[in-house]
């Protein structure tokens, strides 16, 4: 209770620090040691990149064929690359290619749960399946009998389903979708012509199609955009979140902490970081089994702290402490305290190894296509996760007598925060008071206007903009018009880290009606005060968490995603996979805020397209806006107008 009362001091004390780095008082602090260290951050590296090219900037490069790179002048001649291509169809094929790239990396992410889930169920892994529930309501979503049989022979068969919309040769499309998005949405997709088959092809497909001289058709690439979204959202998001839910369970509310004071002073500390739950929570399960040979090695035991998803995965079933967001990835590090830092796929900086070469932290890979240099490899597979894990945990714990005590400085700060807000979880709070229809308190509560509405708040940190700053004032306005925030990835964690998401952080900075809401089904629920203001719904991929519960409440009330008073944002967006995931959210009929200009402004057409006339397709669109309380506000009258038109 202590440490948080002081996180609203850590905030400002990171805002009185005036460094435009972050406002996080503990990142402030090892920067400085960096520098001390002489060691160099990425906000070294890009103050060296400084000025960035304008016209990569704009998206106006193109290096798609080797007669490139050609570059057309928004101000002037030349107006076209030498195949003719002008800025709107270069804008519209590099942000294509954006999309697929982060499509690829979710798709890819599920591909191998699947895998893991598909050799668990057959026996052949080192995994238990532990998600008895999802398994039933997967299957029943799919349409398969799971009625008085084993849970593995289900899972089997989910996984096989799973498998088959990466191997179907028809023109059907993905099952995953039309089993579990909203029909709506699904016969609106069909009809716009953008519903996905399988997600290997049109990944394959839109690199054709944006290849020298295929698509001359702006437009027509922006709607493969579109599509690619979708493949996202379901090919990677949904699937995977399904697929991780049946191995390792369902998430429930856990009490946890943020920030780099989760890191012990006398203790092993491990840190997972990257986004595959299959090697996070294997880690976690060593950890736990190895406590006494931690001890045996003169620690008090083993502490485990995440960065960027695989954090948050472990943080939302197993309370694991987060260390950071992604920015803070080589700080942890820069502590001197970290034993090994493990990382598996996706924003590890190909950097940390340089940094951890100042100190005695090991690095170590564990996927075949995430290799660095100059870290050990431990390739994990589901067979062999355990003795792969049990080595990793073993090596960190062999590294501590490395550590050099004059290099070390923990920060102090952390603040407590809650996670494991599933569907089923935050379903399963309502329904302590409507077991019968556990969605009639929130949205009674939605039409008398204590929660004004809902947004979900998405993504990374950018070196480009200040760490946490546009997210925390964002959702501070949002919170205090009753506005209720969910948060995901990077996003979770940087709210995570000012105390947003603790039972106190309602009365901090929820407006009065949805401080009520949130005390009601707080105590309703038995979690002995009011729910937090921000609620921790998971990793990126768990964004499909927010969709399916967007697709929840549309259905209680008989109508589409897009008449909801609901808006998304990622205020600080750095990966493709957060412009991939933004145009699902746009697809499924949300306004979706980006703090970050994304390179698409040397095209007024795609900037129109993207910023209006989807809305007329989908029934959502993008924003871009820098200004964390105009954001806000720009939210909040949408949010009003979509009430309106509710007639609530
Ligand atoms: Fe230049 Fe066209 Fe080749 Fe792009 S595809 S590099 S615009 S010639
Ligand atoms: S980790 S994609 S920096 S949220 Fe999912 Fe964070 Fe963005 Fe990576």
């Amino acid at each position: 209770m202590s440490e948080h009362h002081h996180d609203h001091d850590h905030y400002t004390k990171g805002i009185m620090f005036a460094d435009d780095r972050s406002i996080d008082p503990a990142a402030i602090e090892m920067l400085h040691k960096a520098k001390a260290d002489n060691v160099e951050t990425a906000h070294d590296r890009y103050a060296a990149q400084l000025p960035q090219c304008g016209f990569g900037d704009l998206g106006i490069c193109c290096r798609i064929c080797l007669q490139g790179p050609c570059r057309v002048n928004p101000f002037g001649e030349p107006k076209k690359g030498v195949c003719g291509a002008d800025a709107d169809l270069i804008v519209a094929r590099n942000l294509l290619r954006t999309i697929v790239g982060g499509a690829a990396s979710h798709a890819d992410h599920s591909y191998m749960a699947i895998h893991c889930l598909k050799e668990a169920a057959e026996g052949k892994a080192d995994y238990e399946i532990k998600g008895s529930d999802k398994i039933k309501t997967v299957a029943a979503k799919l349409g398969i009998d799971y009625e008085g049989r084993p849970d593995n022979d289900v899972a089997a068969e989910i996984a096989d389903v799973a498998l088959q919309d990466f191997g179907n040769a028809t023109d059907e499309p993905m099952r995953w979708i039309t089993a579990t998005a909203p029909k709506e949405r699904v016969d609106k997709w069909a009809e716009l012509g953008v519903l996905p088959t399988n997600p290997d092809r049109e990944i394959r497909a839109a690199m054709h199609q944006t290849s020298m001289g295929v698509d001359g058709s702006p437009v027509n690439t922006l709607l493969a955009s579109l599509k690619l979204g979708i493949v996202d959202g379901y090919a990677g998001l949904q699937l995977g979140t399904d697929i991780q839910d049946i191995l390792f369970g369902i998430p429930q509310p856990v009490k946890s902490e943020a920030n780099l004071g989760v890191l012990a002073p006398s203790k092993v500390n491990i840190v997972v970081h990257g986004h595959m739950p299959e090697v996070s929570e294997k880690i976690v399960e060593w950890a736990h089994k190895l406590e006494d040979e931690a001890r045996a090695a003169g620690a008090d035991g083993i502490q485990l702290a995440g960065i960027c998803c695989s954090g948050n995965e472990v943080l939302m079933r197993q309370g694991v402490p987060m260390a950071g967001n992604y920015l803070s990835q080589e700080l942890a590090i820069i502590t001197g305290a970290v034993e090994l830092m493990v990382v598996d796929v996706q924003c590890f900086m190909p950097s940390i190894t340089k940094v951890a070469s100042c100190y005695h932290t090991k690095i170590v890979t564990t996927t075949p296509i995430g290799q660095l240099p100059d870290a050990e490899h431990i390739p994990f597979t589901p067979d062999t996760a355990d003795a792969k894990a049990a080595d990793i945990v073993r090596k960190a714990i062999a590294n501590y007598a490395n550590r050099d005590p004059q290099k070390v400085q923990i920060p102090t700060y952390r603040s407590e925060a809650w996670g494991g807000f599933s569907v089923e979880s935050i379903v399963g709070a309502l329904s302590a008071l409507d077991a019968e229809q556990p969605l009639k308190p929130l949205v009674d509560n939605i039409i008398a206007g204590n929660v004004f509405g809902a947004v979900g708040v998405v993504g990374c940190n950018n070196v480009k903009v200040r760490q946490d700053y546009q997210t925390v004032e964002m959702i501070k306005h949002l919170l205090a018009n009753n506005v209720l925030v969910v948060a995901t990835g990077c996003t979770a964690t940087a709210v995570a880290k000012y105390g947003f998401m603790t039972p106190e952080g309602a009365e901090m900075y929820a407006g009065d009606g949805l401080k009520a809401v949130l005390k009601a089904v707080g105590e309703a629920a038995g979690l002995g005060g009011p729910l937090p203001p921000v609620l921790h719904m998971g990793s990126c991929v768990d964004n499909s968490r927010i969709g399916d519960l967007l697709g929840a409440l549309a259905g209680y009330l008989g109508v589409s995603i897009k008449d909801l008073p609901v808006a998304a944002s990622a205020p600080e967006l750095q990966h493709e996979k957060a412009v991939s995931i933004g145009t699902w959210a746009v697809a499924l009929g949300v306004l979706t805020h980006c703090g970050v200009v994304p390179p698409v402004l040397g095209s007024p057409l795609v900037t129109k397209v993207l910023t209006d006339d989807l809305d007329q397709l989908v029934g959502g669109k993008f924003f871009v806006e820098l200004d964390p309380i105009k954001a806000a506000d720009t939210m909040i009258e949408h949010i009003a107008a979509k009430r309106k038109a509710l007639g609530i």
